[in-house]
């Protein structure tokens, strides 16, 4: 089944048991906006709805043209007004909640990067829970450019992906890294060549769709967890999470497929 829709900077879609959301301000590279945050608030709400009922298993974040996304839409700041504007107000009505509230969603969040990721686009290409960038992508931590500070979750993502001193060399000069670079560091779970982009986020898609989404997500939470715990807290947390994930169907269905000798067909529950 497929419904889609449009907004006025992104586009949605659902089909298959993918949701897709496209960044959609191909002239700007895709720059975050106003409306853009609330059409996100949006898009997200939909998620939920369709995860709630299985409609929907899996989320895709891309973006239109030649960028997936921009960071802040600098064209937009009055110059009148620089110094002004409270930016921490700004991060905390929308940044900060879309980042947190991705990685709470009740399915995997597959971010596609198909072009420039810059500002705090970077951080939206690392906030899901697996990146694919396109081999022409590049990442650019823009923030010191302009005068800022990475946000967005930047500052807690990169070091934990990269290590320290990648994460300052990259956030203190600015400098772009491409997507090879981006794969080979840590940063992104794989680059792929253009040619094969659109296939293998199809793919990654529909196979997550077909995923034990709740052992997925479990595992995004003890991953998540696993950043400021101690070793016992984390076995612990695992106890919980495995007794929880043995009741599910998706167990009894993935050991009877093995013992059947045949793939397994999960229902996400
Ligand atoms: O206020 C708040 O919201 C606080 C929160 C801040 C979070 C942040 O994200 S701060 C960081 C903001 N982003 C940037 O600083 C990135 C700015 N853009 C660039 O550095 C470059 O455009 C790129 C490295 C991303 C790509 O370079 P390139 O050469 O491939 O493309 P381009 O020619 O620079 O850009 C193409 C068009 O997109 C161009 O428009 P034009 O001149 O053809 O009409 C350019 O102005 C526009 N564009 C690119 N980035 C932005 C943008 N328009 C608005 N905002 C942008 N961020």
């Amino acid at each position: 089944m497929t419904a889609a829709s449009a907004y006025t900077f992104i586009r949605y879609s659902e089909a298959d048991g993918v949701a897709r959301i496209t960044l959609h301000r191909p002239d700007k590279l895709n720059a975050f906006s106003d409306v853009m945050f609330g059409e996100m608030r949006d898009a997200m709400d939909r998620v939920e709805a369709a995860a709630a009922d299985g409609a929907v298993r899996v989320l895709v974040i891309t973006g239109a043209g030649r960028g997936f996304c921009a960071g802040a839409d600098l064209a937009a700041i009055d110059p009148a007004t620089l110094g002004d504007v409270d930016l921490g107000m700004v991060l905390e009505r929308d940044y900060n909640p879309m980042v947190l509230r991705l990685q709470k969603l009740p399915v995997p969040v597959l971010c596609a990067v198909n072009g420039v990721a810059a500002g705090a686009g970077a951080s939206l290409a690392l906030a899901g829970d697996i990146t694919v960038a396109a081999r022409s992508a590049n990442f650019v931590l823009a923030f010191a450019r302009i005068g800022l500070v990475p946000d967005a979750g930047a500052t807690f993502l990169l070091p934990r992906r990269i290590g320290r001193a990648r994460a300052a060399g990259l956030a203190m000069l600015g400098e772009k890294i491409d997507a090879t670079t981006a794969e080979r560091w840590g940063l992104i779970w794989q680059c792929v060549d253009d040619a094969d982009f659109a296939t293998t986020i199809d793919a990654l898609a529909a196979r997550l769709a077909c995923a034990p989404t709740k052992a997925l997500i479990a595992t995004r939470a003890l991953l998540n967890c696993a950043e400021t715990s101690s070793l016992a807290d984390q076995v612990a947390a695992e106890r919980a999470m495995q007794a929880q994930a043995g009741r599910g169907a998706d167990f009894r269905e993935g050991v009877t497929a093995f013992r059947e000798k045949r793939p397994a067909v999960f229902r996400g529950r």
